[in-house]
């Protein structure tokens, strides 16, 4: 037998940007090494955490011995579906009363947002789809690989460590009518900085007047504010004018489900004619891709949503994690404070969700790598889930470091 490989020509492919940072942390043996990459939360112990909300669905869907493994529906489990819509969109939603809403269970936020895409590519007009600069790195890829064009419009103003609010508004002015908009519903990633509610109303006014279809991505539901309903305002707002929009949800973070590759895509759409139909294509999208859903995560999370005592428990779960990473923002800036490192770090308490985008550039962040173990993406971006009180003088160590010396 011959032994070159038929892919003998192949070239090794790089890691990716943010999972490859934990691939790298692994590697490092160092006593003090801290990973600050992937948004995974961790308690004070610096340990993942599987709420306790999680283990009591498990145990009573362990014990049921009613349930199977046949397969899900390709739309997922029914129940899940609708209590994925009621979670992001409310409760009383008419949108949901009117059966205009179309749910189908997807794998965790980045399918649901594979799955939206592929269904936009292939039934909608418009084929271009605007992305905030900066925005998840894995953006751009998902709308590529499904066929989407991607362009981008302005978001963030390094200058002020804010909303560039001015040239958010020039791009989506001068967009073509017609193209898709995705929006991150809260705690936007990388930036944690998200529009106020007023700037919310001026960009759904003018993506309204436009005729630009939004797309929302909601994976982080509950952890910008630690409250399930302040962090769907965005989307809310969308949905109370009556128009139509996408919105993918993911319960990675908010129910630390991130290995079930658990989430929801809905469309809300104008009637219930056209839901139905939209159902029935997404369900062509899907068979030939996965033909259906896991089962598992799914079931713990209708279990929790459909049990009125559990899903309380799971909003102060919740709450008790987005309270935690808003206190490690306060240690981390005093302890900026204290050491008195040059610079404004008050972006550190006003940015919201898992993420600060520190303004450190790559070479500081190297630096902080090779001298510190703190492993961070090179954008500068820190994830605070990561970060525990006995690790705030090292990781503030690290960063005074890199600002004085690189
Ligand atoms: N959308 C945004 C804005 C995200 O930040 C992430 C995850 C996802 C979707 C997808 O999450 P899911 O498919 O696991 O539900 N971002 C992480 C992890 C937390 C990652 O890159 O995959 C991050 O560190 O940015």
């Amino acid at each position: 037998m011959a032994s070159v490989s038929v892919f003998a020509n192949i070239s090794q492919a790089p890691e990716d940007p943010i999972l490859g940072v934990t691939v790298a942390y692994n590697k490092d043996s160092s006593p003090h090494k801290l990973n600050l990459g992937v948004g995974a939360y961790r308690t004070e112990e610096g340990k993942p955490l599987v709420l306790d909300v999680v283990r009591r669905a498990e145990k009573l869907l362990v014990s049921d011995i009613s349930l199977k493994k046949e397969y899900l529906p390709i739309t997922g489990l029914a129940d899940f579906n609708k209590s994925s819509a009621k979670l992001i969109l409310g409760s009383d939603s008419p949108a949901i009363q009117e059966n205009r809403v179309a749910t189908v269970q997807c794998l965790s936020g980045t399918g649901s947002l594979r799955v939206g895409a592929e269904f936009l590519k292939k039934h909608y007009n418009q084929h271009t789809i605007y992305i905030p600069s900066p925005t998840w790195g894995n953006h751009p890829k998902i709308f590529m690989m499904a066929g989407l064009s991607v362009k981008t419009y302005r978001y963030y103003d390094p200058a002020t460590r804010g909303l560039d609010f001015e040239g958010l508004q020039q791009d989506l002015s001068a967009a073509t009518s017609g193209s898709i908009v995705l929006l991150h519903a809260c705690a936007h990633n990388p930036t944690g900085v998200d529009p106020t509610l007023d700037q919310w109303e001026h960009i759904r006014k003018l993506m309204r007047s436009k005729g630009l279809l939004p797309f929302f991505d909601s994976a982080y539901q509950g952890f910008a504010s630690g409250s399930l309903d302040a962090d769907a305002q965005s989307v809310r707002m969308f949905v109370a004018d009556g128009g139509e929009c996408l919105a993918a949800q993911s319960y990675a973070k908010n129910m630390g489900l991130y290995g079930e590759r658990i989430g929801a895509l809905s469309i809300v759409l104008t009637s219930a004619d056209v839901a139905r139909k939209v159902e029935s294509q997404l369900k062509l999208v899907i068979r030939p891709m996965y033909s259906s859903p896991p089962i598992h995560g799914a079931s713990i999370v209708a279990t929790i949503l459909n049990d009125r005592e559990m899903y309380h428990d799971w909003t102060v779960e919740l709450k008790a994690m987005a309270d935690r990473i808003i206190s490690m923002r306060k240690q981390l800036y005093d302890a900026m404070c204290a050491k008195g490192t040059p610079g404004d770090w008050s972006h550190i308490i006003k940015q919201i969700g898992m993420f600060t985008f520190t303004g450190l550039n790559p070479e500081q962040v190297a630096f902080m790598t090779s001298e510190y173990h703190v492993y961070m993406t090179s954008d500068g971006r820190i994830s605070m889930a990561g970060l525990s009180s006995s690790k705030v003088t090292h990781l503030s160590d690290a960063m005074h470091a890199a600002v004085t010396r690189v």
